[in-house]
């Protein structure tokens, strides 16, 4: 349920705004490869640019907004690990979803935002600036893909689906093993796969009708608070890669154009319960 002294109209406007204005950061910054330091091992990264626009963000939502929370990416990795949820008004951020696509100068990154008043999510913006790519949705109002409605593609069939899925930010084992196995099993049955580098613009692409369905183990809730709104807004579904509810914080998701299709992938994927959970 949303909370009725949230002015959300205006939450969207301001978001709206700043995603724009760290949006030049990333697209300026696009232009060359970018230095980076790693985070939990060589392949989980961040640039100076993700700090920026985090700060940028934040900066500008508590200047309208002192009560409000945050979940960001980058604030998560410090000591104090990641902001537990509550039913405060609370921004989860990704400044820049796609790192090692930003650094290596590939442009496929995206910021992504996602509001969620009293554990609902109630707006999400993905936003790739390098390719002016702007996804919108607001609870209850639709999907938008650069202001024009979007609905997801329908489609029911695993052999005729277009399925996204990423390595992910880890060399773990354990985790590469279920990675590998499940790309495997994908190509036998689905009609293409793709692994493009960022998780929100994976679900956006499933918004957009684009794709048919995307599934990861190990994303973060910054990753996939704004896809899932976005995703469900254009008519698709959400849910954990077993089949059940979709769990935010379980660093699982598997979003698809259809109820058929998401269950029939379900039924086809090893699973994989990523640790730490981001609660
Ligand atoms: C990453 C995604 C990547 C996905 C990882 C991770 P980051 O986000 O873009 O595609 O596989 O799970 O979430 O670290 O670039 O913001």
């Amino acid at each position: 349920m949303g909370d009725s002294n949230v002015d959300l109209g205006k939450c969207f406007e301001i978001i709206n705004n700043l995603v724009t204005e760290a949006g030049r950061l990333i697209a300026r910054n696009n232009e060359t490869r970018q230095d980076f330091v790693c985070k939990s091992g060589d392949i989980d990264l961040v640039t100076q640019t993700d700090k920026d626009v985090e700060k940028l963000l934040m900066d500008g939502i508590r200047q309208q907004f002192p009560e409000h929370k945050f979940i960001g990416e980058e604030e998560s990795s410090g000591d104090s690990g990641v902001n537990k949820l509550t039913d405060a008004p609370t921004w989860i951020i990704d400044p820049v979803d796609g790192t090692m696509n930003f650094v290596h100068a590939f442009p496929h990154s995206c910021i992504s935002v996602g509001l969620k008043v009293n554990k609902v999510t109630e707006i999400g913006i993905v936003y790739n600036p390098i390719l002016e790519q702007r996804f919108t949705a607001r609870r209850g109002q639709g999907a938008y893909y650069n202001g024009r409605r979007i609905q997801v593609s329908g489609q029911k069939e695993v052999g005729k689906a277009l399925v996204t899925s990423e390595f992910g930010t880890t060399r773990d084992e354990a985790k590469m093993k279920v990675v590998n196995e499940n790309f495997a099993t994908m190509a036998k049955h689905v009609h293409g796969l793709r692994v493009l580098g960022s998780a929100a613009l994976n679900m956006s692409m499933v918004a957009l009708g684009a794709a048919d369905a995307n599934y990861e183990f190990g994303i973060h809730a910054w990753d996939v608070c704004a896809g899932d709104l976005i995703v469900r807004e254009a008519g698709g579904v959400v849910i954990d890669p077993s089949g059940g509810e979709f769990d935010i914080m379980s660093r699982r998701v598997l979003a698809a154009s259809s109820p058929q299709l998401a269950q029939e992938i379900s039924k086809l994927l090893t699973q994989f319960y990523p640790q730490p959970r981001d609660d």
